[in-house]
Protein backbone atom coordinates (compact mmCIF):
# COMPACT_ATOMS: atom_id res chain seq x y z
CA UNK A 1 0.00 0.00 0.00
CA UNK A 2 1.25 3.11 -0.78
CA UNK A 3 1.86 5.80 2.14
CA UNK A 4 1.44 9.59 1.66
CA UNK A 5 2.35 12.24 4.63
CA UNK A 6 0.19 15.90 3.82
CA UNK A 7 1.71 18.49 5.70
CA UNK A 8 -0.02 21.94 6.53
CA UNK A 9 0.80 24.76 8.50
CA UNK A 10 -0.33 26.47 11.04
CA UNK A 11 -1.79 30.05 11.07
CA UNK A 12 0.26 32.85 11.12
CA UNK A 13 0.29 36.24 10.24
CA UNK A 14 -2.42 37.17 13.09
CA UNK A 15 -5.21 34.59 11.11
CA UNK A 16 -6.96 32.71 13.45
CA UNK A 17 -7.13 29.27 10.87
CA UNK A 18 -4.84 27.59 8.29
CA UNK A 19 -6.96 25.74 5.71
CA UNK A 20 -3.61 23.86 4.41
CA UNK A 21 -4.09 22.13 7.97
CA UNK A 22 -7.65 21.59 7.33
CA UNK A 23 -7.38 19.90 4.00
CA UNK A 24 -4.42 18.07 4.93
CA UNK A 25 -6.05 16.43 7.33
CA UNK A 26 -8.94 15.57 5.51
CA UNK A 27 -7.56 14.39 2.68
CA UNK A 28 -5.30 12.21 5.47
CA UNK A 29 -9.17 10.73 7.11
CA UNK A 30 -10.12 10.13 3.55
CA UNK A 31 -7.14 8.75 1.41
CA UNK A 32 -7.56 8.18 -2.14
CA UNK A 33 -7.93 4.39 -2.54
CA UNK A 34 -5.27 1.79 -1.90
CA UNK A 35 -2.95 4.71 -0.10
CA UNK A 36 -2.50 4.94 3.66
CA UNK A 37 -1.99 8.55 4.38
CA UNK A 38 -1.03 11.00 7.39
CA UNK A 39 -1.23 14.44 7.93
CA UNK A 40 1.22 16.47 10.26
CA UNK A 41 1.32 20.10 11.51
CA UNK A 42 4.29 22.10 10.42
CA UNK A 43 4.89 25.13 12.46
CA UNK A 44 5.09 28.58 10.56
CA UNK A 45 8.50 29.09 11.78
CA UNK A 46 12.00 29.04 9.82
CA UNK A 47 13.74 26.16 10.64
CA UNK A 48 11.29 24.65 12.74
CA UNK A 49 9.16 23.49 10.09
CA UNK A 50 11.47 21.87 7.99
CA UNK A 51 13.09 20.22 11.48
CA UNK A 52 9.72 18.91 12.27
CA UNK A 53 8.94 17.41 8.54
CA UNK A 54 12.31 15.49 8.43
CA UNK A 55 10.97 14.15 11.93
CA UNK A 56 8.14 13.44 10.08
CA UNK A 57 9.70 11.89 6.97
CA UNK A 58 11.62 9.65 9.11
CA UNK A 59 8.47 8.58 10.97
CA UNK A 60 6.18 7.45 8.44
CA UNK A 61 8.74 6.76 5.91
CA UNK A 62 6.10 7.90 3.05
CA UNK A 63 6.47 7.48 -0.49
CA UNK A 64 5.16 10.93 -1.33
CA UNK A 65 4.92 13.89 0.26
CA UNK A 66 2.31 16.80 -0.41
CA UNK A 67 2.83 19.88 1.78
CA UNK A 68 0.51 22.32 1.83
CA UNK A 69 0.24 25.79 2.33
CA UNK A 70 -2.14 28.92 2.28
CA UNK A 71 -1.67 31.30 -0.58
CA UNK A 72 -4.48 34.07 0.37
CA UNK A 73 -5.50 35.90 -2.59
CA UNK A 74 -4.81 33.47 -5.24
CA UNK A 75 -8.12 31.87 -6.55
CA UNK A 76 -7.07 28.02 -7.71
CA UNK A 77 -5.09 25.03 -5.73
CA UNK A 78 -1.46 25.79 -7.28
CA UNK A 79 0.81 23.35 -8.05
CA UNK A 80 4.16 25.18 -7.25
CA UNK A 81 7.08 24.57 -10.01
CA UNK A 82 10.17 25.87 -8.40
CA UNK A 83 11.55 26.15 -4.71
CA UNK A 84 14.42 28.33 -4.54
CA UNK A 85 17.29 28.80 -1.89
CA UNK A 86 16.25 32.00 -0.61
CA UNK A 87 14.52 32.80 2.65
CA UNK A 88 13.19 36.45 2.35
CA UNK A 89 10.40 37.19 5.13
CA UNK A 90 7.91 40.63 4.44
CA UNK A 91 6.38 39.38 7.51
CA UNK A 92 7.48 37.60 10.87
CA UNK A 93 7.64 33.99 11.25
CA UNK A 94 5.36 32.75 14.37
CA UNK A 95 8.37 32.88 16.11
CA UNK A 96 9.18 36.35 15.40
CA UNK A 97 12.05 35.43 12.79
CA UNK A 98 12.29 37.27 9.37
CA UNK A 99 15.28 36.34 7.53
CA UNK A 100 16.58 38.62 4.58
CA UNK A 101 18.28 37.22 1.86
CA UNK A 102 19.77 34.07 3.85
CA UNK A 103 19.64 30.68 1.90
CA UNK A 104 17.58 27.82 3.18
CA UNK A 105 20.38 25.43 2.91
CA UNK A 106 24.08 26.85 2.72
CA UNK A 107 25.78 25.98 -0.50
CA UNK A 108 22.73 24.42 -1.63
CA UNK A 109 21.83 24.65 -5.85
CA UNK A 110 19.63 27.70 -6.76
CA UNK A 111 16.82 26.32 -7.15
CA UNK A 112 14.80 22.58 -7.57
CA UNK A 113 11.85 21.46 -9.38
CA UNK A 114 8.58 20.07 -7.91
CA UNK A 115 9.20 16.13 -8.29
CA UNK A 116 5.50 16.14 -8.81
CA UNK A 117 4.24 15.78 -12.45
CA UNK A 118 2.51 19.32 -11.59
CA UNK A 119 1.11 19.40 -14.95
CA UNK A 120 -0.63 16.36 -15.32
CA UNK A 121 -1.97 16.97 -11.19
CA UNK A 122 -3.62 19.99 -12.75
CA UNK A 123 -5.43 18.51 -15.53
CA UNK A 124 -6.79 15.70 -12.73
CA UNK A 125 -7.79 18.79 -10.56
CA UNK A 126 -9.64 20.82 -13.12
CA UNK A 127 -11.55 17.18 -14.56
CA UNK A 128 -13.01 17.03 -11.11
CA UNK A 129 -14.56 20.16 -11.71
CA UNK A 130 -11.79 21.98 -9.76
CA UNK A 131 -9.85 25.40 -10.31
CA UNK A 132 -5.88 24.95 -10.43
CA UNK A 133 -2.60 25.80 -11.96
CA UNK A 134 0.70 25.70 -12.17
CA UNK A 135 2.63 28.56 -10.23
CA UNK A 136 6.10 29.40 -10.89
CA UNK A 137 7.03 30.89 -7.84
CA UNK A 138 5.90 29.69 -4.00
CA UNK A 139 6.92 33.36 -2.70
CA UNK A 140 10.27 33.41 -0.27
CA UNK A 141 8.46 32.55 2.94
CA UNK A 142 7.98 29.35 5.11
CA UNK A 143 6.08 27.55 2.11
CA UNK A 144 8.93 28.16 -0.06
CA UNK A 145 11.43 27.02 3.26
CA UNK A 146 9.85 23.58 3.58
CA UNK A 147 9.53 23.18 -0.32
CA UNK A 148 13.27 23.61 -0.73
CA UNK A 149 13.97 21.76 2.18
CA UNK A 150 11.88 19.16 0.90
CA UNK A 151 13.27 18.85 -2.32
CA UNK A 152 17.17 18.99 -0.85
CA UNK A 153 16.33 16.45 1.25
CA UNK A 154 15.04 14.09 -1.72
CA UNK A 155 17.94 15.18 -4.07
CA UNK A 156 20.66 14.64 -1.28
CA UNK A 157 19.01 12.01 0.89
CA UNK A 158 15.66 9.97 -0.30
CA UNK A 159 15.91 9.95 -3.78
CA UNK A 160 13.16 7.48 -3.88
CA UNK A 161 11.33 9.71 -2.04
CA UNK A 162 8.65 12.27 -3.97
CA UNK A 163 7.41 15.26 -3.11
CA UNK A 164 6.07 18.79 -4.27
CA UNK A 165 4.21 21.48 -2.84
CA UNK A 166 0.67 22.99 -3.22
CA UNK A 167 -0.84 26.15 -2.21
CA UNK A 168 -4.60 26.24 -1.80
CA UNK A 169 -6.31 29.34 -1.74
CA UNK A 170 -8.61 30.75 1.75
CA UNK A 171 -11.57 28.84 3.36
CA UNK A 172 -14.66 30.79 2.76
CA UNK A 173 -14.98 31.54 6.01
CA UNK A 174 -11.88 33.86 6.16
CA UNK A 175 -13.03 36.67 3.89
CA UNK A 176 -16.84 36.67 4.54
CA UNK A 177 -16.17 40.52 4.46
CA UNK A 178 -13.28 41.09 2.00
CA UNK A 179 -14.01 40.92 -1.53
CA UNK A 180 -11.10 38.20 -1.72
CA UNK A 181 -11.10 34.63 -3.78
CA UNK A 182 -11.82 31.81 -1.48
CA UNK A 183 -11.98 27.69 -2.14
CA UNK A 184 -13.81 25.47 0.47
CA UNK A 185 -10.44 23.52 2.79
CA UNK A 186 -13.15 20.58 1.75
CA UNK A 187 -12.42 20.88 -2.16
CA UNK A 188 -8.99 21.90 -1.23
CA UNK A 189 -8.59 18.40 0.83
CA UNK A 190 -10.50 16.74 -2.59
CA UNK A 191 -7.77 18.37 -5.02
CA UNK A 192 -5.02 17.07 -2.30
CA UNK A 193 -6.33 13.60 -2.92
CA UNK A 194 -6.27 13.45 -6.50
CA UNK A 195 -3.10 15.47 -6.81
CA UNK A 196 -1.79 11.97 -4.75
CA UNK A 197 -3.13 10.00 -7.01
CA UNK A 198 -1.76 11.32 -9.68
CA UNK A 199 1.60 11.60 -8.48
CA UNK A 200 1.38 8.13 -7.33
CA UNK A 201 0.73 6.64 -10.99
CA UNK A 202 2.30 8.52 -13.18
CA UNK A 203 6.30 10.55 -13.30
CA UNK A 204 6.06 11.56 -16.76
CA UNK A 205 4.11 14.87 -17.17
CA UNK A 206 1.30 16.35 -19.20
CA UNK A 207 2.64 18.13 -22.70
CA UNK A 208 0.84 20.75 -22.06
CA UNK A 209 1.80 24.37 -21.21
CA UNK A 210 1.36 26.14 -17.92
CA UNK A 211 3.44 28.48 -18.30
CA UNK A 212 3.67 32.51 -17.44
CA UNK A 213 4.40 35.21 -19.87
CA UNK A 214 5.68 37.27 -17.19
N1 LIG B 1 1.48 30.00 3.85
C1 LIG B 1 2.72 30.75 4.03
C2 LIG B 1 3.42 30.07 5.18
C3 LIG B 1 2.43 29.15 5.79
C4 LIG B 1 1.31 29.12 4.86
O1 LIG B 1 0.29 28.41 4.97
C5 LIG B 1 3.54 30.84 2.76
O2 LIG B 1 2.97 30.80 1.67
O3 LIG B 1 4.76 30.95 2.84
Amino acid sequence: MARVLFTGFEPFGGAAVNPSWTAASLAAAEPPPGVRAEAVLLPCVFGDSLTALRAAVRRTEPDLVLCVGQAGGRPDVTLERIAVNLDDASIADNSGGRPVDEPVVPGGPAAYFSGLPVKACVAAVRAAGLPASVSQTAGTFVCNHVFYGLMHLIATELPSLRGGFVHIPFDPAQVTDRAQPSLPARCSAEALRLIAATALTRTEDARISEGAVC
